[in-house]
């Protein structure tokens, strides 16, 4: 018999926290947030499963030199871990790591964490509200709470190019480095001028003997304005953490303030990025004919704006190439392109972004009666508030459906987040839950105002790794941070059927069914 809660009866079930074993599945930004906050609120019975064999995520794998956030340092870390130590107003992907390292090492985070795991399957029980996870290795883990933290943008995305294995020389992704292969004096291609390939881009240049930059379309490219904070600054920071969180408020409002340029479809405020990004190419690029190949004809911030300091002056070396002509083929010596001109190189770079991975489950995932998340997910990932996904009750989705903000930190959303999950949690154990499960018509609405929304987003007027084949958006959050976070940092158990723990049969229930 399912009841749902009325009132604050509790019925005699499981309460120890033993008896309550979340697991957290990736030991990324989303995963260690999380778990600091688990430990905040002493809840100490969960479990990390990593796939690799050390924590970071991103920031574990992009090391490719000039590796580093597009998003300010301050901003781009954990509210309730603020680091004042940071050396750039943009971190190397490196420090990042260590800030990674460092709060793991803090909270003592690797007592729970299982490295080198892979859950390949998820099932859930809904007489026990338990949810049995099948691991890589073959044994199996169980938890009332399961947190996906995978992350959106983690598998390499290798392009759809003929011949591709067929080239004889070295290939690497940007995200999948080979540090042990050294490219100076090297003949270079570097295929694909999205964020990765703007920071790579600049930083080899200068030590190979020649780089050929494969461009299928150019990119909206705004000043970085990097620069380093000194020691004194660095000193200010630390000696007052108000400056720090002062800082962090400042950045976090601008990019709120400025955002409706990057992801509105208002011409007349693209036209301003656009500007801003024109007067940029000028002053990089003296030579017309480049600057006019360099220059994107889609709506501003319909791709991912990208920020540089150097990308565009990069070209004006003599020992680089902008190759605009279509690739044809990958063979033995090099890239051939469409004109039949064979370009020979020693090494290409693959700077051609990720598998998106939100539009799938990460594995096999399924719920209530047996159903797969894939299924539920045929026409495009959904979930109420990017988070939780009706008929998959006590499945937590960290980073999920349009949750991805264009012009912010996403960790502003990935905070939001955890602290919902957290609510959730704390709800289920303190009443003494068998699951929480959102409603089908509360998580329809939400995403029908959300798809509702998306004509006036500037994103469906170009090709990019944000739309579904479908030409739908599964992926952006449509609207400025604050107002995501004020919706989504709450969980309220009105939009979801709250459902408790058998009652234990009492003597008149047994005299009734001995009857
Ligand atoms: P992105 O932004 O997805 O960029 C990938 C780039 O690779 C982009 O310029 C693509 O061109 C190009 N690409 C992909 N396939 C091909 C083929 N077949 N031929 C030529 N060029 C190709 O990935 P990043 O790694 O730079 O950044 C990923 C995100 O991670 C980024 O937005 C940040 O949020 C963090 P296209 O533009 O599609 O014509």
């Amino acid at each position: 018999m399912i009841e749902h809660l009325q009132d604050s009866e509790t019925y005699a079930a499981p309460r120890r926290e033993t008896d309550f074993p979340i697991v957290i599945v990736g030991a990324g930004f989303g995963g260690i947030g999380m778990a600091i906050q688990l430990e905040k609120a002493g809840i100490r019975s969960y479990t990390i499963f990593e796939r690799a064999d050390e924590i970071g995520g991103t920031w574990r794998d992009n090391t490719y030199p000039g590796a580093a956030c597009d998003v300010p340092s301050h901003a781009y870390s954990l509210s309730f871990e603020q680091n004042p130590d940071w050396t750039r107003k943009f971190s190397p992907s490196s420090e990042i790591q260590g800030y990674l390292l460092g709060i793991v090492d803090k909270w003592k985070l690797r007592d729970h964490i299982e490295f080198g795991v892979e859950i390949d399957e998820a099932r859930f029980d809904e007489e026990t509200g338990v949810w049995t996870l099948h691991r890589s290795d073959g044994e199996t883990a169980t938890a009332r709470v399961v947190i996906s933290a995978v992350g959106g943008l983690v598998d390499p995305s290798l392009p759809d190019i003929p011949g591709i294995d067929a080239f004889e020389g070295h290939t690497c992704h940007t995200a999948r480095w080979d540090h042990d292969y050294d490219m100076e004096g090297k003949r270079v291609a570097v295929i694909g001028t999205g964020a990765s390939a703007v920071q790579v881009v600049p930083s080899i240049a200068p030590r190979v003997k020649h780089l050929t930059v494969f461009q299928r379309t150019p990119a909206w490219v705004v000043p970085k304005r990097d620069a380093e904070y000194s020691e004194a600054e660095r000193q200010r920071y630390r000696r007052f953490p108000l400056l720090l969180n002062l800082s962090r408020a400042f950045k976090y409002w601008m990019s709120e303030l400025f955002g409706p340029i990057v992801y509105l479809n208002a011409p007349r405020l693209s036209a301003r990025g656009e500007r801003i990004s024109l007067a940029h190419l000028r002053s990089q690029v003296k030579d017309p004919v480049l600057r006019e190949k360099l220059t994107p004809d889609f709506q501003f911030g319909c791709k991912r704006m990208l920020i540089s300091d150097d990308y565009w002056a990069t070209f004006e070396r003599e020992n680089v190439t902008l190759e605009c002509d279509p690739i044809e083929q990958i063979e033995g010596r090099g890239i051939r392109t469409k004109n039949g001109t064979l370009h020979e190189f020693d090494a290409i770079v693959f700077a051609t972004g990720f598998e998106l991975g939100l539009a799938n489950a990460p594995f096999p995932i399924y719920g209530r009666d047996g159903r797969s998340l894939n299924d539920a997910w045929a026409a495009g990932a959904v979930a109420y508030k990017g988070m939780t996904v009706s008929g998959f009750p006590n499945w937590f989705i960290l980073m999920g459906p349009n949750t991805g903000p264009g012009h912010t930190s996403v960790l502003v959303f990935t905070e939001a987040q955890i602290q919902h999950t957290l609510g959730a949690i704390k709800k289920m154990r303190d009443e003494n839950l068998r699951y929480v499960d959102v409603r089908q018509d509360v998580q329809d609405h939400y995403n029908d105002r959300i798809q509702a929304r998306m004509p006036h987003m500037v994103w469906g007027n170009c090709n990019s790794w944000y739309l579904n084949d479908d030409g739908t958006n599964h992926s952006l959050y449509p609207g400025p941070a604050f107002e995501y976070v004020a919706g989504a940092c709450h969980f309220e158990a009105r939009d979801y059927e709250c459902v408790k723990f058998d009652a234990p049969a009492t003597s008149a229930d047994e005299e009734t069914a001995a009857a």
